[in-house]
């Protein structure tokens, strides 16, 4: 079944002066678009593969499946986790997990900037719950789909791709992550955490 592009869930500029009007045009309207294209293409191909029993192109289309089809999920979770009243701190379960994780709020915010101002080229930062440690990590991607842990769900991601902040910040990405901040929607986080924590994790 194909994918389709969610609507943005607020307008292009509800997001300035942290993030510019132009930038989020280009990037949920052009980028994230391609990756929802990317997927879909990727899709009919090993759909294909498999009804004609060629596999010849397998190795190409599985790598470009994973590629677009994270890309395309990671977006979706960052608009997501925007807001234009965003900001402040992590609130209830998340933020006694947060603390229970990483020491303080404070703790985390600063190791989660540390590893997304220093990811590699293209790629995010991310918090996520992982189910086998059973705790909170904060982990990056490289592109969209590498370094990942199997089975830990994203519950907040920073894109650092060049595309997320380059018209207004250039080559200033620690600037951007410190506004990035300025907009996060921790409802939006702490929903999503409340869906994977286990029972006991409040107490
Ligand atoms: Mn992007």
């Amino acid at each position: 079944m194909p994918i389709s592009l969610p609507a943005l869930p607020y307008a292009y500029d509800a997001l300035e002066p942290a993030i510019d009007k132009a930038t989020v045009e280009f990037h949920h309207d052009k980028h994230h678009a391609a990756y929802v294209t990317g997927y879909n293409t990727a899709e009919g191909k090993l759909k294909e593969a498999a009804e004609k029993g060629d596999f010849s192109g397998v190795k190409h289309w599985t790598r470009e499946l994973a590629f677009h089809g994270a890309g395309a999920a990671l977006h979706a979770l960052y608009w997501d986790n925007l807001a234009a009243d965003g900001g402040g701190e992590a609130a209830g379960d998340l933020a006694a997990r947060i603390v229970q994780d990483f020491g303080s709020f404070d703790a985390f915010k600063k190791l989660f900037t540390a590893a997304t101002v220093a990811v590699e080229a293209s790629g995010w930062g991310v918090l996520a719950w992982d189910p086998h440690a059973g705790r909170l990590q904060v982990m990056v991607a490289e592109k969209h789909q590498d370094l990942g842990i199997w089975g830990a769900t994203p519950l907040l991601v920073c894109d650092v791709w060049e595309h997320a902040y380059y018209l207004r910040y250039q080559n200033l990405r620690a600037k951007y992550v410190e506004a990035w901040w300025s907009k996060v929607n921790w409802a939006d986080v702490a929903a999503r955490y409340a869906t994977v924590a286990p029972a006991s994790a409040a107490a």
